[in-house]
């Protein structure tokens, strides 16, 4: 399971009673493109071992914003980028997720959704989030990306919102943005995206390129797996180039700079939201490229809203996925580290407050259901 550090409410004595072995983190107190030392990298692994349990994944090292526009202190910041890996490998820590989003990771509209059984999960609301965008953000030009209807309603709606509901939808749409515990003005995140005005998609890939030809060989020669993690949502939002979210994206970073080191986060939760995506055939094209897995289910519909579904449920078929990796485990030989991605706030989780999506039972409830069904799947195999 993923830990966020001492000031995760779910502490690492939670996580092993969950039957972890294993947890997930990062530094996330080291400021975005500082070098994570050996010291602090070590007091970190010491403390989970501490309880029980190996630190094996980081997730993540983040990438700095002037490292996806190759401005302003790049050249630095890549050496910091390179120093922190072969740092983390001094430590014998062997696979790193990281991701190429602009500005912000993830997004949704309504983080407590609530579910017919009273439980609540992750949502995205494709005309909560126009409105947010034409209305809150107030973005320029941001019409010209929806269409009539996706206006007209997105207007009705704004009209019939209180400003109570207004401001729960800001708040939730800059939840994915890094150090979201600081108060994002408009201004202040029209002002991020303003430092994309220059970068489509295309020159956003020649810099996730350069990137990786640079980084991969470090990463190799340390021992290091990269893994990078698709977009969520796969496609691109608030007017910003997105380029990890199809097959082709996959094919594209794998070709970019060949390696093994080179692979990925294999995330059903945001690959599935992409109708054109084929998640079992991503693994069969891209299997040994696979370093971590992240498994989430997701309902979508036809209108572009999706809600995080419970691990076995939604549209992802979780039995064909898990079959497929414990293929590639048993013709590799290697043991994917997987966690349950996210899960729903359940029972005790409605009255805490932990990270969007990171509550405790909820991930349990994954965890279990998912290891029931790996122990089932590779002992009929
Ligand atoms: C959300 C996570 C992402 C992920 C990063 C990896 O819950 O899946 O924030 O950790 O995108 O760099």
């Amino acid at each position: 399971m993923r830990w966020f550090g001492d000031q995760d409410p779910v502490s690492l004595r939670d996580i092993r009673q969950g039957g972890c072995t294993a947890v997930v983190t990062a530094l996330h107190h080291i400021p975005v493109g500082e070098v994570w030392s050996v010291a602090e990298i070590c007091a970190r692994k010491s403390v989970i071992e501490k309880a029980g349990m190996a630190w094996t994944v980081v997730e993540s090292l983040p990438v700095h914003e002037d490292l996806k526009t190759r401005s302003g202190n790049y050249v630095q910041l890549i050496e910091n980028y390179k120093q922190s890996l072969r740092n983390l490998a001094a430590c014998h820590i062997r696979v790193v997720t990281y991701n190429f989003m602009p500005v912000l990771d993830w997004m949704r509209t309504d983080p407590e959704f609530t579910l017919p059984d009273g439980g609540k999960a992750l949502r995205f609301e494709r005309i909560a989030f126009i409105v947010f965008d034409l209305f809150l953000l107030k973005r320029p030009d941001a019409e010209k990306e929806y269409t009539q209807a996706e206006l007209t309603a997105a207007a009705a709606r704004f009209r019939s919102m209180s400003d109570a509901e207004k401001t729960y939808l800001y708040n939730s749409a800059l939840l994915g943005l890094p150090g979201a515990d600081e108060a994002f003005t408009p201004a202040i995140i029209l002002a991020a995206l303003k430092t994309y005005a220059a970068i489509d998609a295309e020159q956003l890939r020649c810099n996730l390129r350069a990137f990786l030809l640079e980084i991969i060989p470090v990463a190799a020669a340390a021992g290091i797996k990269m893994a990078i993690h698709p977009d969520d949502p796969p496609y691109p939002i608030l007017g910003l180039p997105r380029i990890v979210s199809t097959e082709a994206d996959l094919a594209f970073i794998a070709a970019s700079c060949p390696s093994p080191a080179n692979g990925f986060c294999y995330c059903t939760g945001s690959l599935s939201v992409q109708p054109e995506n084929n998640l079992c055939g991503i693994i069969d094209r891209y299997g040994e490229l696979i370093h971590f897995v992240h498994l989430r289910n997701t309902r979508k519909d036809k209108d572009g809203n999706f809600h995080e579904a419970a691990h076995l449920d939604g549209d992802v078929d979780m039995y064909a996925v898990m079959k497929k990796l414990i293929t590639v485990m048993q013709e590799t030989g290697i043991s994917l580290p997987l966690r349950p991605d996210h899960g729903h706030q359940l029972l005790d989780d409605l009255h805490k407050k932990t990270y969007p999506g990171y509550s405790a039972i909820g991930r349990l409830k994954g965890l279990a259901e998912l290891r029931g069904l790996e122990l089932g799947i590779s002992r009929s195999m």
